[in-house]
């Protein structure tokens, strides 16, 4: 039996295409600060920051050391009945950079969970409350919810669902999406155009009557899509729709949160308060899997009730509140306060909007959209070969130039460090440039 790394059948590899990767397999070995070192020993620049996930940098000194302790203290302890210190401590940390209002959260082992979390949280809610008819979750085309049944349900790409159409949850719809190129190309943050899409709510309002819908979920910058900052005056519309009939409205921050739109929510940086938020990478920069959903006060009041032995939420992970990736998750608090990551993120937007829009007149270029620390190309597809221009420029960038991008079909995205180094930020779009002009 052959255990090293050279023997690739074994491992089904998530989102990849299999066959093309093991034919020459991108591997990396060790990473350190903003850099990965592959198998071969090349140093390659990390241009997505993880996957959204390492804003501070690869294996911090702080973060190594703080699991390498609590891993030695405690491994784990049950997470029902007992548990650990570090999960309060977190909780209390990380309620306290939430907006006003949401004082509670319930912690998950990935955004995925975060998201199926937040619905149940949200159907329990409206049952607790005397409004079980509030059943119906509303979407928005193009979202990205993760991939477990509840959050691919009111997800709306296209490729992760098709093969499920029929087994999706029931009681799911979907506002439209506010992709615009005709009227937003090459828009610089929030685009001009779109508000009145918030409307489309309305819509689904009036044909399922209001009353019958419990949530609504959106990211506040839709990102696996391709980077969707939300028109000006959208999310708020969208809050004033959801207040008038009684909807919860909840933000999907797995990416947004921690950072990456120079704030500690976007839900700040946009004045727009949400009901529930979901959360995951950058709570523990990745480290240690963890997620959080975080609750209004008076949505974890509306469980507390009935007869106090008994459970108020039938729902929980077997690692909800790990004691080690607790302690990765206080250790990346302490970094994003004292050497004031959020700030620095914002401080870097500027620059990045700049080196972003640099590309706008490549010839393979159709569109360029970006918002804090999240941004994406948009390359024209190849005749009768939607996506390989794309997956062509990840694998010349790897191969190439040493940086590490990711693709999504032709649209080629950047998750920066939110501590990068300028300098390096644009040596690396050098490279990005390099590559672009030798592509056909
Ligand atoms: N919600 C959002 C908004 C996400 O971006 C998830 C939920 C699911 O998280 P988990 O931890 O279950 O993967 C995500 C994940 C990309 C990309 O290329 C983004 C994600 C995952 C994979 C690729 O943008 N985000």
């Amino acid at each position: 039996m052959s255990t090293n790394s050279s023997d690739l059948e074994a491992y089904w590899l998530p989102y990849t295409a299999n066959r093309d990767f093991k034919a020459k397999p991108r591997i990396i070995r060790a990473a350190s600060g903003h850099h990965y070192t592959a198998e071969d020993g090349s140093r390659l620049y990390d241009m997505f920051s993880g996957l959204w996930t390492s804003g501070v940098g690869h294996c911090h000194p702080k973060i190594v050391a703080a699991v390498q302790k609590q891993v030695a203290e405690l491994d784990y302890c049950m997470g029902f009945q007992v548990t650990n210190d570090k999960a309060f401590e977190l909780a209390n940390r990380a309620t306290a950079m939430a907006p006003d209002g949401i004082n509670h959260c319930f912690f998950t082992n990935s955004g995925s969970e975060s998201v199926d979390t937040a619905l149940k949280i949200a159907l329990g809610y409206h049952r607790a409350r005397g409004e079980g008819n509030r059943t119906r979750l509303i979407g928005r085309e193009k979202g990205y919810h993760g991939v477990n049944f509840g959050g691919m349900s009111v997800g709306g790409i296209v490729p992760n669902r098709k093969i499920f159409s029929a087994n999706l949850i029931p009681g799911v719809d979907h506002i439209r999406h506010t992709h615009d190129l005709e009227r937003n190309a090459f828009n610089r943050g929030q685009p001009e155009y779109g508000a009145e899409l918030a409307e489309d709510l309305q819509r689904l309002c009036a044909l399922h009557d209001g009353s019958n819908i419990a949530a609504v979920i959106v990211e506040p910058v839709a990102g696996s899509c391709g980077i969707l900052p939300p028109p000006i005056g959208y999310l708020k519309r969208l809050r004033e729709i959801c207040d008038e009939h009684g909807i919860l409205l909840i933000f999907d921050e797995v990416i947004t949160a921690f950072g990456r739109v120079g704030e500690a929510f976007g839900a700040e940086r946009f004045g727009v308060t949400p009901d529930i938020i979901t959360t995951a990478k950058g709570l523990t920069n990745g480290v240690i899997p963890m997620g959080a959903v975080f609750v209004r006060d008076s949505i974890y009041d509306a469980f507390m009730q009935g007869p106090e032995h008994m459970v108020e939420l039938f729902h929980g992970y077997t690692y909800s509140g790990h004691p080690v990736a607790a302690a990765a998750g206080l250790a990346t608090m302490d970094i994003y306060a004292e050497e004031g990551i959020f700030e620095q993120a914002r401080g870097l937007e500027q620059h990045f909007e700049d080196l972003l829009h640099s590309f706008a007149d490549h010839k393979h270029v159709i569109d360029i959209r970006n918002f804090g620390l999240m941004g994406a190309i948009e390359l024209s597809a190849r005749d009768g070969a939607a996506g390989a221009r794309g997956v062509e420029v990840h694998k010349k960038c790897f191969w190439d130039e040493n940086l590490v991008i990711r693709n999504s079909m032709d649209i080629i995205q950047f998750s920066p460090f939110l501590n990068s180094d300028p300098d390096e930020m644009q040596a690396s779009f050098e490279g990005v440039r390099r590559v672009l002009d030798s592509v056909e």
